[in-house]
């Protein structure tokens, strides 16, 4: 072989090996598209990635080809050119579906990456989802008060509610101690009595704010409680229009309906008296076994769904107002309670209560400003929406 045929059999074996570098790089970082062959950047990759968190993340989108621009959205429509441009981190605090794709002059967009965020402030386990549904609310068995009449269909969203009633080491997070003392129950484990109905909407946004979750409730045109004043020790017009918004995700008081859908298993089917069951020993903490006190939550038997001292323990604010006739004019789908009044709902009896008290069906009352009181205290729900 000559010298000029060994130069020109180099320079070809050179060529072809670049050749192939350029090309197995463009096949790693810039794949053709098979259905056309013009190029294509990868799918767009989001860090975090999908999945339940118990937080708001910070999620960054990236594209392995230089000189792309990535555009998305949050509501889970297709990307497109005129797409919002991805150009910092995105927080993402609430349940949002983010689709991505990488767009270059001249390219074929990417395919569309798309995750789903669920976020759940709540550590799993602590509160329980209540499947929407139908029941018949009211005094459906036994004997009782006549604002228990009559019974009527409910139809309700799906919601999240506590398993426990509020403790004192979570009520203590947010709010001052009431007055809780060995008397009644003192201890981490024990639930927040001697809580107003004003006290429990502030605890709710409080929580809600710290948790990164939407505030149910505004007041004055707010939902921070640090705009809001002291809580009330008397009765306030201000407090009493407090608006809640049903949409948000955050911690809200319970309605009526809701508590008593939960109390009854979400079912009518066993028709128990007390929730969980006929045997109130079995399942509630009430005058006659108590000792004068309140107990730890979550020591007796859990209803059908998982709650706990539903009935007994302590009495549990929920949002309605106070109607004795409201069962007459109910709505059947989501019924929220009158417009207005002057107590609040109250249901399931204390620890200081007469059984009759600590039936689901039974409904009592206060004034929304008495926070005094050491058989009374609340759990939490939140929209499923
Ligand atoms: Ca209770
Ligand atoms: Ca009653």
């Amino acid at each position: 072989m000559n010298k000029t045929l060994q130069h020109a059999v180099l320079a070809a074996l050179m060529l072809i090996t670049l050749m192939l570098a350029s090309c197995l790089e463009r096949d790693l970082n810039n794949p053709l598209d098979p259905a056309n062959g013009l190029v294509k950047p990868p799918t767009p990759v989001f860090n975090p990635p999908a999945g339940t968190y118990t937080t708001a993340q910070t999620v960054s989108i990236t594209c392995s080809t230089t000189g792309a621009t990535i555009r998305y959205t949050t509501n889970g429509s297709e990307p497109t050119e005129s797409s919002a441009r991805y150009t910092k981190p995105l927080s993402v605090s609430e349940n949002t579906t983010l689709k991505a794709k990488c767009f270059k002059s001249g390219w074929t967009p990417s395919s569309t990456a798309c995750a789903i965020y669920t976020i759940s402030a709540v550590p799993p386990g602590q509160m329980i989802y209540v499947s929407g549904g139908s029941f018949t609310m009211g005094r459906t068995t036994g004997s009782g008060d006549s604002d228990e009449l009559p019974t009527h269909t409910v139809t309700l969203n799906s919601f999240y509610i506590d398993k426990y009633e509020v403790t004192q080491a979570e009520y203590s997070l947010f709010m001052p101690n009431p007055g809780w003392t060995s008397d009644y129950g003192l201890g981490a484990n024990y639930p927040a009595y001697r809580v107003s109905w004003y006290s429990a909407i502030k605890y709710c946004n409080l929580r809600s704010m710290a948790e990164e979750l939407t505030p149910c409730y505004t007041i004055s045109g707010s939902t921070d409680p640090a705009h809001w004043g002291a809580v009330p020790a008397s009765n306030n017009s201000t407090w009493n229009a407090v608006i809640c918004n049903w949409n948000a995700n955050g911690y809200r008081l319970p309605t009526e309906a809701e508590w008593e859908y939960a109390a009854r298993g979400a079912t009518n089917n066993p028709d128990y008296l007390y929730s969980g069951s006929d045997d109130i020993n079995a399942v509630v903490w009430y005058g006659s076994n108590s000792g004068d006190t309140t107990q730890p939550v979550g020591t007796k038997a859990p209803n059908g769904i998982g709650t706990y001292d539903m009935s007994g323990n302590l009495w549990e604010w929920c949002w309605d107002w106070y109607s004795g006739s409201y069962y007459s004019s109910s709505p059947q789908n989501n019924p929220r309670g009158p417009e207005s009044g002057s107590y609040r709902l109250l249901r399931g009896g204390s620890w200081y209560s007469v059984a009759t008290y600590c039936r689901v069906a039974n409904r009592n009352d206060l004034i929304p400003y008495v926070g005094d009181d050491s058989y009374v205290g609340f759990r939490l729900c939140r929209s499923a929406n």
